[in-house]
């Protein structure tokens, strides 16, 4: 097995760099990384998972989840990026984020991810074969179980929407499940699934569903998150309910960590752009994109964890 490689943000990688990052992250950093496979994906890859902490029993954690959509190359930029910025100064960080277990799946869906840089550029969902048709792929994003199969997601195989033949049909998606049912002590306040594009951050509901009844809380750390993005010199990112500010979707995973897993602060965030280029976002972007992304998570951990 390869002992792993560093990683650069000044373009985009496939999915062995990014597996290589994570093996030297836990060579250079062994008290604080860990790297393990939760599972497979459809075609057999592995399903990575980085642990960043430092092992204090009282810390509760925060979930963070890139790659759900192939085509969407920012989200395993920026988990990666977040990653690297959070492990290279990590003694001096914050309390607030060393008092914090970090959990990130940089590529939830690894052979939608390899697909979309090999053959279809703009390709979505997992890889599975349909029974039902010839049609290829579930959208990860609609196949959780929490409010599964309601409006916002699609029957038809051939849908870029579609949800699969039951909640956790997938592996991709059954692996992150089962990780939460095999650890129920981690004490879970914070989770995050990162997309693009749009520059929105939300929160539950996407589902069709009243209004959150928190919804003021997790209003005001997208608000801070957004604010300070500004502050440093990003652009500006749309804050609210995901079901209002995007469009209304079922079985999401941010639903799913509320709902089943009760997790207090769940958020997805939509990174650059708002449609110039879409999910064809320049290498160039790449930097100024990711940045935002830590930011947000930065804001998230400093208000969830004080
Ligand atoms: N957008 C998300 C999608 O899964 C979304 C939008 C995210 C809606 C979270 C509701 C909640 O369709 C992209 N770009 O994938
Ligand atoms: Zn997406």
């Amino acid at each position: 097995e390869r002992k792993g490689y560093r990683l650069t943000w000044n373009h985009y990688h496939n999915l062995d760099d990014i597996y290589d990052y994570l093996n030297y992250l836990e060579v250079i950093f062994p008290t604080i990384c860990t790297v393990s496979t939760i599972g497979s994906s459809v075609e057999g890859r592995p399903i990575k998972l980085l642990r960043i902490s430092n092992r204090n029993p009282n810390n509760k954690a925060m979930f963070v989840e890139g790659g759900i959509h192939a085509r969407e190359w920012i989200s395993p930029a920026s988990v990666t990026y977040i990653i690297s910025q959070l492990t290279s100064n990590y003694d001096n960080e914050a309390s607030y984020i060393k008092n914090l277990d970090w959990y990130f799946v940089p590529v939830l869906n690894p052979d939608g991810y390899e697909y979309s840089h090999n053959v279809d550029r703009l390709w979505r969902k997992n890889r599975a074969k349909n029974k039902i048709s010839n049609c290829v792929g579930v959208d990860l994003n609609r196949n959780w179980g929490y409010d599964w199969g309601k409006s916002g997601s699609s029957s038809d195989p051939c849908s870029d929407t579609y949800r699969g033949t039951k909640p956790f049909s997938e592996p991709e998606t059954a692996n992150i499940a089962n990780f939460f049912i095999n650890n129920p002590n981690i004490q879970w306040v914070g989770y995050l699934s990162v997309h693009s594009y749009g520059q929105n951050i939300v929160y539950p509901w996407g589902a069709p569903n009243v209004i959150v009844e928190d919804h003021r809380e997790l209003n005001d750390v997208g608000i801070q998150a957004a604010k300070n993005i500004v502050s440093a010199g990003g652009e500006n990112y749309t804050v609210g309910p995901a079901g209002t500010v995007i469009y209304e979707a079922s079985g999401i995973s941010m639903d799913w960590a509320r709902g089943s897993q009760a997790i207090k602060y769940p958020y997805s965030i939509e990174l650059r752009d708002k449609g110039d280029h879409g999910f064809i976002l320049p290498a160039e972007f790449i930097t100024v994109t990711t940045k935002e992304a830590l930011i947000t998570v930065r804001t998230m951990a400093q208000i969830i964890n004080n």
